[in-house]
């Protein structure tokens, strides 16, 4: 065979490739298409004290267009919702909030911004080592409103919000998958 088959037989195998890829990625719908675009981690939630049956998540959210997070669910959790936290008069106070934003390139930390992910009425306790899905609702320009899928770590009781943490995690994530 010379070269120049052999690279036309390459151009073939690529042109296929391509073509599944496109048919894959047209058959699962606008999710397939926009997942590459928005990147999810570090999703993690601390472990729940003995009668407690709310527990708030933190996670990095980058998304390469501008979106808007706008719901939460979770199965291991009767509701879930976006919430703010701010200090009044030297108190620290949650709300729902309706939507988060998330500006086109920027690494949006939940906590870091003000805000957590709330798991209200859960149906077990949230043990260190677990982990909990969460089904994040991104609204992604014209496209209307995509699912995305993440897993929330159960770290320990005594874990601290800090940044090396973060990074520490997410290395961990990677190694799992
Ligand atoms: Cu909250």
């Amino acid at each position: 065979m010379d070269k120049k088959i052999m690279s036309n037989l390459n151009r073939f195998g690529w042109l296929a490739a391509a073509l599944l890829v496109s048919f894959a990625s047209y058959a699962a719908g606008n999710a397939a298409s926009n997942a590459g675009d928005i990147e999810i981690s570090g999703a993690w939630s601390r472990a729940t004290a003995p009668g407690q049956d709310a527990a708030s998540v933190d996670l990095t959210i980058t998304s390469k267009r501008a979106a808007t997070l706008v719901g939460v669910s979770s199965p291991a959790a009767k509701t879930a919702e976006l919430h703010s936290m701010t200090t009044e008069d030297g108190m620290m106070r949650m709300r729902e909030v309706k939507s988060i934003e998330l500006p086109a390139g920027k690494r949006v930390n939940l906590s870091e911004s003000g805000y957590h992910l709330m798991l209200n009425g859960l149906k077990a306790p949230l043990k260190e080592g677990e982990t909990v899905p969460l089904t994040l609702s991104i609204r992604v320009g014209k496209q209307g409103v995509v699912k995305f899928e993440t897993m929330a770590e159960v770290r320990s009781l005594t874990e601290t919000n800090d940044a090396s943490h973060e990074d520490e995690h997410m290395h961990m994530h990677m190694h799992m998958h």
